[in-house]
C-alpha cells in the first residue's frame, strides 16, 4: 500500500512559512533586544544540520530518549493498548515510532504532522513501505496552531500524541502551555507520550550545545545564511559567534549569535547596524525537573501517569493522560 498523499491543514502551509521568515527577520533588525523563533533553523540544510547534531559524543538527548524508548517500548505499548492511533507533533525524520510501531498490537493508524510538506511526504512513503499494513496518513500543518485532525477511525482504540526529543523546551512556557491545551484538545480521552530533558551538571549541558567539531554553531549561523539564501540579506557568517550558555535562574541553554564587529546589515535596501558584541537571540531550551513537566501538564488538563528515565537520569519520557 502506497503511502496517501499528505492532508494540507490551513493553519500553516509553505507559504505563509516563507513570508513569515521575511517579517521575523525584519522584526530581528528593528527591534532590541534582538532575537528571532527557533523554528527558522530548520530549513534543507538545518534539518541535516540537527541530524549531524543528534549523531554528537556530547548532544546526550537523542541517544538517551532512544535507550528509554527501546528499554520501555513493550510498556508503553501496553499503556497504549491495542488498534491504537499515534499523532506525531513536528514529526520530522519519523526514526523514533519506529520504536512504538514495533511493540503495538495492531496500531490503526499514524498521523504524522509536519510543516516541512515534501520531507514529510518522502519520510511517510519510507515508513508506510516497512509496515504494510499500517494507515499512514501525513498532515501538513503548524502544530503549535489550533489543529483539525480527521476524525478517529471508528474501530480504532486511543489516540495517543507523540511529542519526543523536548522539543517543548524551545517553546516560551507560555508557548509551551498553548501547545499543551492544543494537544489535549485533540487527544481527547487519549494520552501523551512526551520527551523532556532534565536538569543536570551545567558543564554537561554546557558541552552539548558547544559541541568539539562545531556543528551547533554552524546549526546557530545557518538562520543568517538562510536569510542571506532566501531573503536576500547580506550577513557576514564570519562575523559573528555562536554563543551557548546555561542561564540557571531561567533552568535554560540559551544561544545567541553575537557580533564580533561593529557591522552594517541591509534588507531590500535598507541598512540595520550591529555594535561589537551585539547579540541575536536564536534559541532557549529549556530543561525541566519532573515535578515542573507534570506541574505544566496538570495545568493543560493531563493527568500524569508514569515516568521513564535514563539510570543517570539524564532525560525523561512522560505519559500524560489527556482531558476526557
Ligand atoms: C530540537 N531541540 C529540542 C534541540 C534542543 O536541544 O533544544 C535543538 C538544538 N539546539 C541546539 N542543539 C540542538
Amino acid at each position: 500500500m502506497l503511502s496517501r498523499d499528505p492532508l494540507h491543514l490551513e493553519t500553516g502551509d509553505a507559504k505563509s512559512h516563507g513570508s513569515t521568515f521575511a517579517a521575523d527577520v525584519r522584526a530581528m533588525l528593528t527591534t532590541r533586544p534582538r532575537s528571532i523563533s527557533p523554528k527558522w533553523f530548520y530549513d534543507e540544510r538545518g534539518s541535516k544540520l540537527f541530524d549531524a547534531i543528534c549523531d554528537l559524543p556530547e548532544y546526550y538527548p537523542t541517544r538517551t530518549e532512544l535507550a528509554i524508548l527501546t528499554q520501555h517500548a513493550g510498556e508503553i505499548a501496553s499503556h497504549m493498548g491495542e488498534r491504537a492511533e499515534i499523532v506525531e507533533f513536528g514529526a520530522g525524520s519519523l526514526r523514533k515510532v519506529r520504536l512504538l510501531l514495533d511493540a503495538m498490537q495492531g496500531p490503526a493508524r499514524y498521523l504524522p504532522i509536519d510543516i516541512s510538506g515534501e520531507h514529510l511526504a518522502r519520510c511517510a512513503v519510507e515508513l508506510q513501505r516497512d509496515y504494510a499494513g499500517l494507515d499512514v496518513q501525513p498532515v501538513v500543518a503548524d502544530y503549535t496552531q489550533r489543529l483539525l485532525l480527521p476524525a478517529p477511525l471508528p474501530h480504532a482504540g486511543k489516540r495517543v500524541g507523540f511529542f519526543p526529543g523536548s522539543t517543548i523546551g524551545n517553546f516560551t512556557p507560555d508557548e509551551a502551555m498553548h501547545f499543551l491545551v492544543v494537544a489535549g484538545q485533540v487527544l481527547r480521552g487519549g494520552a501523551l507520550l512526551i520527551g523532556a530533558d532534565l536538569v543536570k551538571d551545567p558543564d554537561v549541558l554546557h558541552a552539548a550545545y558547544n559541541d568539539a567539531q562545531g556543528v551547533t554553531a554552524q546549526f546557530n549561523l545557518n538562520v543568517l545564511s538562510r536569510a542571506n539564501r532566501e531573503l536576500g540579506t547580506n550577513f557576514d557568517i564570519s562575523k559573528f559567534w555562536h554563543s551557548a550558555f546555561y542561564n540557571a535562574p531561567q533552568s535554560r541553554i540559551e544561544m545567541h549569535l553575537v557580533s564580533r564587529a561593529r557591522q552594517r546589515v541591509s534588507i531590500n535596501g535598507e541598512s540595520f547596524d550591529f555594535d561589537e558584541g551585539e547579540a541575536i537571540h536564536t534559541e532557549n531550551s529549556y530543561k525541566f525537573t519532573i515535578e515542573g513537566l507534570h506541574a505544566l501538564a496538570v495545568h493543560a488538563g493531563f493527568r500524569p501517569g508514569p515516568v521513564w528515565m535514563d539510570p543517570e537520569r539524564m532525560f525523561s519520557v512522560h505519559w500524560l493522560h489527556a482531558p476526557a
